[in-house]
């Protein structure tokens, strides 16, 4: 037997004894859920093996320790990607066959793990994986929640939410630490003592207090390099029933008290349109900031024994201001707590603070009425004035009176009902504050954070954000992966960052372009079944693959791209004659629940697919599918197999965009404005390699003052009036001709994402897609040369700059082989 057939065998036996011992089964009545939990731990000895090698190399190195903060980890499915990541894949997959059972299938069972809302939540689990495999000392924080992102319905073409139940079946990548738990308060009050040397302490009594118990999960880096830790929160009551009262009968306010502090944990981003939801919210980030702080701050203790060195040891990255409270809540633990002079305390909590700001809409800003942060945080309101007043105080000495001034950089905003700004509190506690994409940051520079950044010039930085490639290159796409190995050799794998370029000279090869084409082709084929077996709806893989997923939002603009979908089925409709390129327009994406317009995005998305599907005219020539439930694992499918990549928010308003790196990397040519990472991959891809149109931020800006009516911009375009009036009339919605009235309208008159404005600039790019398409030695050419392009990002990248930049921690040299 040689050595790669021992590890097989032992791989098999590993899932035999699992399958048995830990599963209660025997191969003969096992189903594919017994399978995949066989699979799964087997596969985590192997975790567990590297998990406690990293650690006991962390804690000789003693690094400084880097801790992500974050109220979403998109996760998605571990198998394959921890099978992958520690080289397993195909030992795995080869023991599975040889017990008849096909890793394909099983691999399905899983659940995703979808503890985040989109980009923002995706980019905390690229995060993590790129910390891992850089070998950084770094530990993630969440809340555990027990149901994540609502799963997606579409019923009569309308998006039902329905809860998510993901932990169903059990977890088996989560170790429960019991052991690990502290206390979190709520409420209550404060009192001031008079110490011995004649100083005033405050301490806070909350009313009521939840424990926050952790669970790890490890996260594998590439090849093993490094397995760190992402520990989730998980609130549990003090006391899980209480005796006396279930005793007389009240077997209901028995568990009240078990239920209200539970209920922290239960689900991700609760509507926030209602005030229970608001305050639940708040308590949701204060569990997590206050559990994680006391744990990060023990570990600190243990290690160092001293808080004065605590920038030198703790980087704490704030994704977005979520956590932000992790500036009060530290003040809190060293001064209260720990006796540490107020101003040493600012001096500490600045340094070892930074905060990444995701967007710049102002219905996005975090703000919380000061009556609530007082009646559940009563000591952190206290610190939030004390801190404002040294504040303001620091710029009256300054000479800065300006009373406009003043006010805008005030962490308390009087002018809607007294609300503590959560993003102004983040940058004044935070000695770095960056955005996630070049142009992003310019905006914020000029916009939201104008005048803080004029008083603290240094802070404001950018990091591009980046995806990791191990998961959005080799697990998606194992032909293409297959295809770069065989051209670029095994240290693609490595240093997919430096090694993509080398194939920019196979561009011009026609075999390899051919090949490369036939990876797409077979992905095509992969998701059109997928649609088939969902939808019954056939695909013809010879068709464009036009493809916008992602969260319905008005300012993504699917609107956009719906016009342009009926105006072309106008077209086709009108002509029939014309040689067109057959396109299959392909949606998907989950809207907030409370938020009506984007769920008439779907509803409309699902009415023109109904009536287009159904038109013979345009057979073979158009059809449009959305596909329920987007998540990870859809991404998973639908990236590889995308042609052309829709990225056509309003220009200023996509913070960076993460999905269009995928697609672009998988080697789908981009339509897009000029907003985000579109910008800069725009630099890097080659603008002949990617479709841009539209107007620039600057332009919106400008059209903005010109007020929203669109009544020329529309009288100048036929097609565009055709396809608005269309919608309007009822074509799409006979069942309820005025569906689309007011939403139509709304574009007419209050255009505020600029969809119209940008139509005809759309409409032309979209030829020059067909045109493109007609010439496959060009299209094919311009694929592989945003694949060859793409290497910069990599989440390894933003990190490494992270790691540089903000945090200060070296970045190990990598071990190659
Ligand atoms: C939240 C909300 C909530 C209220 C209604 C309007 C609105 C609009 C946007 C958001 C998103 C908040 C934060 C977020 O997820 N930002 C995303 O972060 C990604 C990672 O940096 C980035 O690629 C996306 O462009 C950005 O939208």
């Amino acid at each position: 037997m040689n050595e790669s057939e021992s590890t097989v065998e032992a791989f098999k036996a590993s899932i035999l004894a699992k399958l048995r011992y830990a599963v209660g089964k025997d191969p003969e009545n096992a189903f594919d859920h017994d399978w995949f939990e066989a699979l799964a731990l087997a596969t985590r000895d192997h975790v567990v093996d590297r998990w406690e090698e990293a650690s006991a190399q962390l804690a000789r190195q003693d690094d400084k320790r880097v801790y992500y903060l974050s109220l979403e980890f998109l996760i998605g499915r571990l198998l394959v990607d921890n099978l992958s990541n520690l080289g397993l894949l195909d030992v795995a997959r080869q023991a599975m066959a040889e017990l008849n059972v096909e890793l394909e299938r099983i691999r399905q069972i899983e659940p995703d793990a979808a503890l985040g809302n989109g980009g923002l939540g995706r980019l905390a689990a690229c995060f993590m994986e790129s910390m891992a495999t850089l070998r950084l000392a770094a530990h993630g924080y969440g809340i555990r929640y027990e149901h994540g992102l609502f799963r997606q319905a579409i019923i009569d073409g309308w998006q039902a939410e329905q809860t998510e139940t993901w932990l169903d079946f059990g977890n088996p990548w989560e170790f429960e630490r019991p052991e690990v738990a502290y206390r979190v308060g709520f409420g209550g009050g404060v009192t001031s003592h008079v110490q011995e040397d004649g100083g005033i302490s405050q301490s806070w009594q909350p009313q009521e207090t939840v424990r926050a118990i952790a669970y790890d999960t490890p996260v594998v880096g590439w090849r093993g390099a490094s397995v760190n830790t992402l520990r989730l929160w998980r609130a549990r009551a003090e006391e899980n029933l209480q005796l006396d009262r279930f005793n007389a009968g009240d077997h209901f306010g028995a568990v009240a008290g078990e239920v209200r502090a539970e209920s922290i944990s239960r689900v991700l981003y609760p509507a926030d349109d209602t005030e229970a939801g608001q305050e639940l919210r708040l308590r949701q980030e204060y569990f997590l900031v206050s559990a994680s702080l006391q744990d990060l701050l023990e570990r600190h203790l243990r290690l160092h024994g001293d808080l004065q060195n605590l920038p030198q040891q703790v980087a704490i990255q704030l994704n977005d201001t979520h956590p932000a409270i992790a500036v009060v809540e530290l003040m809190r633990l060293l001064v209260d707590q720990h006796q540490i002079q107020w101003a040493r305390a600012w001096e500490l909590t600045v340094a070892s603070t930074a905060y990444t700001n995701h967007t710049l809409l102002p219905e996005a800003l975090e703000s919380w009425p000061v009556a609530l942060m007082e009646r559940l945080l009563p000591r952190h309101l206290q610190i939030i004035y004390l801190i404002n007043a040294e504040h303001i105080d620091a710029l009256r000495a300054k000479d800065i009176h300006d009373f406009r001034l003043l006010r805008a950089v005030s962490l308390i905003d009087e002018d809607n009902g007294r609300r503590v700004r959560m993003g102004n509190l983040a940058f004044l506690g935070a000695h770095s504050i960056n955005g996630v994409s070049a142009l992003h940051t310019r905006l914020m520079r000029d916009t939201v954070f104008r005048d803080l950044h004029r008083l603290y010039p240094q802070r404001v930085n950018n990091k591009t954000n980046g995806v990791t490639f191990r998961r959005w290159l080799f697990q998606v796409n194992p032909l293409l992966t297959h295809l770069l190995v065989d051209a670029l050799g095994p240290e693609v794998l490595e240093s997919p960052q430096t090694t993509l370029e080398k194939l920019q000279p196979q561009a011009e090869q026609v075999a390899f372009r051919d090949e490369y084409a036939l990876c797409r082709r077979r992905n095509k084929e992969a998701l059109a079944q997928l649609v088939q077996r969902q939808s019954g709806l056939l695909l013809d893989t010879e068709a464009i693959f036009d493809v916008q997923i992602k969260r319905i939002h008005e300012y993504k603009r699917q609107l956009l791209n719906l016009l342009h979908t009926v105006a072309l089925y106008q077209a086709i409709r009108n002509d029939p004659t014309t040689d067109w390129v057959p396109r299959v327009k392909i949606f998907a994406g989950k809207a907030a629940a409370s938020y009506r317009q984007a769920k008439l995005i779907i509803k409309l998305a699902n009415d023109i697919s109904r009536t287009i599907n159904g038109d013979p005219t345009v057979r073979g020539l158009l059809k449009v599918v959305f596909i329920p439930n987007y998540n990870v694992s859809l991404a998973e499918t639908i990236i590889p197999a995308a042609d052309l990549s829709e990225q056509i928010s309003t220009a200023g308003l996509e913070a960076s965009g993460t999905s269009n790196m995928k697609f672009a990397l998988n080697g789908a040519l981009t339509i897009g404005t000029l907003d985000g990472a579109n910008v800069e991959m725009c630099e890097r891809v080659g603008e002949e390699n990617l479709f841009i149109f539209g107007m620039t931020a600057q332009q919106v800006a400008a059209r903005q003052r010109l007020g929203l009516e669109m009544g020329d911009v529309v009288a100048d375009s036929e097609r565009l009036e055709a396809a608005l009036g269309a919608i309007r009339a009822g074509v799409f919605s006979p069942d309820d001709p005025a569906r689309y009235v007011g939403l139509v309208d709304a574009l007419l008159y209050d255009d505020r994402f600029m969809v119209c404005a940008d139509f005809e600039a759309y409409w032309a790019a979209q030829r020059q897609v067909d045109k493109r398409w007609q010439t496959p030695n060009d299209w094919w050419r311009s694929a592989v040369l945003n694949t060859a392009r793409m290497g910069w990002f990599s989440s390894d990248r933003t990190i490494s700059e992270y790691a540089r930049d903000i945090w200060q921690v070296p970045v190990p040299a990598r071990d190659k082989g």
